[in-house]
């Protein structure tokens, strides 16, 4: 696998750059990783935006346990800097759903770090072994940590919601989300497939993708940069589209 745009990613933020590399890092190691092809247009996107260049790279695989493994870094101009990540399950596999999403603003900061294992079960519960191997997991008291917004009730007690103040901070984060991702990976790949639950975890993946197409700060800067019908689209087929 060759990795994302180094260019790109050279020039963010050192946090989103680090978390970036140590994702492809751990799925590389755990998974059986094949390329998942995204709609043709949507992988590389350049937009304009108050003048400067809103940048789009995206990395997609899939693996057995993994319907879409996607990795989109992002750069408008030199005010704003994301990564976006999402994890998606095949309906056969009852998994939680690993997200992560980060934004640096102007002056270097990042303003917004989240990353989490959300359940899909009916009952939202994360299953027994994430329950056992997350609460050993160290945690770091933050400075700030972040209000959730109304949308996000899909999100497990074990979200990570800050805005990180110091490079100590950044990477406590950085370890953190290293062993959500190991956890999650070496769960998947002893998970047994149960067809017989795919509708319940399908119908927990439609909810989790609802309510995060609700969030406003989103779309808003793919509104400005492509326009609304533009920015729908993406949101429903790249970021967090629903499987049949
Ligand atoms: C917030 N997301 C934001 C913000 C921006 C974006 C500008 C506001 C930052 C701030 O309040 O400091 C923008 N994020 C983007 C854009 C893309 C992106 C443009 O990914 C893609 C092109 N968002 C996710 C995922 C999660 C997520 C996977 O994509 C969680 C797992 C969460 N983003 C999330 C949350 C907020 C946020 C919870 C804060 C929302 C709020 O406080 O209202």
């Amino acid at each position: 696998m060759t990795s994302i745009s180094t260019s790109l990613r050279q020039q963010q933020h050192p946090l989103i750059r680090s978390l970036a590399n140590m994702i492809e890092r751990v799925w590389q190691q755990h998974l059986d990783l094949s390329p998942y092809q995204l709609p043709e247009d949507l992988g590389y996107v350049e937009g304009r935006m108050e003048g400067e260049k809103l940048i789009i790279e995206n990395k997609c695989y899939q693996s057995p346990q993994f319907r879409k493994l996607h990795l989109e870094l992002a750069k408008l101009g030199s005010s704003l800097d994301i990564l976006h990540c999402v994890m998606f399950p095949r309906p056969e596999y009852a998994l939680p759903m690993f997200g992560a999403d980060l934004v640096g603003g102007r002056g270097g900061q990042i303003s917004l770090a989240i990353a989490d294992l959300s359940p899909t079960s009916s009952d939202r519960q994360l299953p027994e072994d994430y329950q056992t191997a997350l609460n050993s997991v160290p945690e770091t008291e933050f400075v700030q940590r972040r209000a959730v917004p109304e949308w996000g009730d899909i999100f497990s007690d074990f979200c990570l919601l800050v805005r990180p103040s110091s490079q100590e901070e950044e990477a406590a984060f950085l370890e953190q989300v290293r062993s959500y991702l190991e956890i999650h990976c070496q769960n998947a790949i002893a998970t047994d497939p149960t067809p017989e639950r795919s509708a319940e975890i399908l119908a927990g993946q439609h909810y989790y993708c609802s309510q995060q197409q609700q969030n406003d700060k989103t779309r808003r800067v793919l509104e400005k940069a492509f326009g609304e019908a533009w920015a729908e689209r993406y949101i429903t087929t790249v970021l967090f589209d629903m499987p049949e």
